[in-house]
């Protein structure tokens, strides 16, 4: 059995102002493990905040060194010495717009599980990719990259998200059919391994599309950006996991 995991990713919004608002909506549920990914820089005052419930916190993004001359880098050490539980990995908007690729993702997802924080990796095709019929295999090459680099172990342990690119913020989210065909495939490489790791699906969810996603077997939760901005609706996608 795997339990139910919903992750917000708040991704560059907010303020102490709106994040006290947002802190004093989270729905408190005893079945779906919840967890939110605020910007750095108002990590220590959101676990503060949250310490006396269930919900756990994450940071966005983790660098692959351990410490030094690394300007503007937050390192795993950091993150778990705050009280981090969980790091995103590989977002689609850090390898489009930051130009990760495949080998530092892998490095990245290391780092983060060498000092105990549970990386969030994200794959997920382009556009074009799907449309030439390259979806699985971009989707096995990302995650054969990180269980090369980490082993096959290491990555059955953290958490996968499904992002496809053309879904992020976009208002269009893949069908429940096309997410659990890729979420299958997914579960398939991990092999015997898999079968307690959560594959989340992320991509434009929102409280009206979520009972559909959740109702498939290999969909185990979502990573919500810009629905989990809004109390009442990250809190409606939470009890519907
Ligand atoms: C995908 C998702 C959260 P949104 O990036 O990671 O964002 O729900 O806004 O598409």
């Amino acid at each position: 059995m795997r339990r139910p995991l919903v992750a917000g990713n708040w991704k560059m919004h907010g303020s102490r102002e709106s994040i006290a608002a947002l802190l004093a909506g989270l729905p408190k549920l005893g079945g779906v493990e919840v967890v939110v990914c605020p910007p750095y820089v108002y990590l220590p005052e959101v676990i503060a905040a949250l310490h006396d419930t269930d919900i756990g916190v994450g940071a966005q993004n983790v660098s692959e060194q351990q410490q030094g001359a690394y300007t503007g880098e937050v390192s795993a050490d950091m993150l778990r010495d705050i009280g981090c539980r969980y790091a995103i990995v590989g977002h689609s908007e850090r390898r489009t717009l930051y130009g990760e690729n495949d080998e530092q993702v892998a490095a990245k997802f290391m780092a983060a599980q060498a000092e105990g924080l549970v990386p969030i990796l994200c794959v997920g095709e382009t556009l074009a990719q799907r449309e030439q019929g390259e979806t699985l295999t971009v989707i096995n090459s990302q995650l054969d990259a990180v269980i090369q680099a980490a082993g096959i172990k290491a990555v059955c342990s953290a958490v996968i998200a499904y992002e496809p690119v053309w879904a992020i913020g976009t208002g269009k989210t893949a069908t429940a059919e096309q997410a659990q065909e890729v979420h299958q495939a997914i579960r398939q490489q991990l092999g015997a391994n898999g079968e307690g790791t959560r594959v989340l699906y992320g991509g434009s969810v929102k409280a009206a599309n979520a009972a559909e996603l959740f109702a498939q077997p290999d969909i185990d939760g979502a990573l919500v950006g810009g629905a989990s901005l809004n109390s009442a609706e990250f809190g409606e996608i939470c009890k519907l996991a």
